[in-house]
């Protein structure tokens, strides 16, 4: 069905060059779930946040800054036509949130070892947390994926998307990951955490066979073992970190060539895995480790956007770790531009497969 049809058979009145309603969908969109080609699922998780919080506020503050948006793009022009839904936050999360939230601080805080009697019965608690979100996210994203939708996760800390990576791999027996950080995220339990944020892609490569590649972008702080982790996967994970991308545009190489080298080391099907700290932190301020250099927003964009240029198929994507700060919208508006980017050329890059 058209879009123009459908607004006229649900008697739908829609101004795309209007200000967005109060209290309207993503971006201020008439869809509902059925009609929308794009899910996202919000998952407003932080259990196991180990210096700045507040990104369980990312959603919601993704949402409102979401209707500052222009609808139409100059390269995607008016893709939003193909619908976009933002799922309503799921009161279990928040439960399970805060119940995880209370047992890892005293994991955080305590200098204790780890297995003394009552830390241990914290952490235990917080991995079973962990356990029921990944599964809770695993079982949505599936679901969504069955009726043929495009699925983005908005987090929440970098831990939520295992649940929906563990979904898309059912779907796609082969497939890479793109994937903006400051960090490398490969610690094997962090802090004790089985499902830390900085273990999401040990996690993954170590539970996802159908990961035949890691392309990591912008990595900027990291420990040796994380660094050992993703050299001993040898050409299953590239670092591309930004010590080495910066010296190369001072010396003269063009984004345009660095992003060509970043895609040749991709695989046809991909998942965009995007922490907002990968970006330069003049973008996301109030981030939970926010770490100076990193990219500026038009080179992510424009390397997602010759991504799919290449023939790239975009098969789903999360964006992670964006905090709403005290007096400020500004990590939410940089990030609710950076999501209609993602649902823009994931839907761009779906449409090519029909
Ligand atoms: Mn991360």
């Amino acid at each position: 069905m058209s879009y123009e049809i459908y607004l006229m058979k649900k008697n739908k009145i829609f101004d795309p060059n209007a200000a967005a309603k109060k209290n309207s969908g993503i971006f201020g969109l008439p869809f509902n779930i059925k009609d929308a080609k794009c899910i996202l699922i919000p998952v407003p998780w932080e259990a196991t946040t180990s210096y700045g919080g507040c990104t369980s506020g990312g959603p919601r503050a993704v949402l409102k800054a979401s209707h500052q948006v222009d609808l139409y793009d100059l390269e995607l022009k008016d893709f939003y036509k193909s619908g976009i839904y933002m799922l309503k936050e799921s009161p279990l999360i928040e439960k399970w949130n805060i119940v995880a939230q209370r047992e890892a601080k005293k994991v955080i805080r305590s200098s204790a070892h780890l297995k003394q009697p009552s830390l241990k019965k914290a952490l235990n608690k917080v991995n079973k947390h962990s356990n029921k979100l990944n599964s809770w996210v695993y079982t949505e994203t599936r679901h969504y994926l069955d009726s043929e939708k495009v699925v983005g996760i908005i987090g929440g800390d970098h831990s939520v998307p295992l649940g929906a990576i563990k979904a898309v791999s059912e779907k796609f027996s082969s497939f890479g990951i793109l994937h903006f950080d400051a960090h490398l995220d490969t610690r094997k339990a962090f802090e004790g955490f089985t499902y830390s944020h900085a273990s999401i892609f040990y996690n993954v490569l170590t539970q996802i066979p159908q990961v035949t590649k890691l392309v990591q972008v912008g990595i900027r702080d990291f420990c040796a073992e994380e660094l050992n982790f993703c050299r001993s996967l040898g050409e299953r994970a590239n670092i591309f970190f930004d010590l080495e991308l910066q010296k190369k545009k001072f010396e003269g190489i063009t984004w345009k060539e660095i992003t060509k080298d970043i895609i040749l080391h991709l695989p046809p099907c991909i998942w965009i895995s995007f922490d907002i700290d990968c970006l330069d932190p003049r973008l996301c301020p109030n981030t939970g480790t926010p770490v100076p250099g990193g990219l500026d927003f038009n080179e992510a964009i424009y390397l997602i956007s010759e991504l799919v240029r290449a023939g790239k198929q975009i098969i789903g994507f999360d964006l992670c770790e964006v905090a709403p700060g005290k007096n400020s919208e500004w990590d939410a508006n940089v990030g609710a531009r950076l999501l209609f980017k993602l649902c823009g050329y994931s839907l761009l890059s779906a449409a090519r497969q029909r």
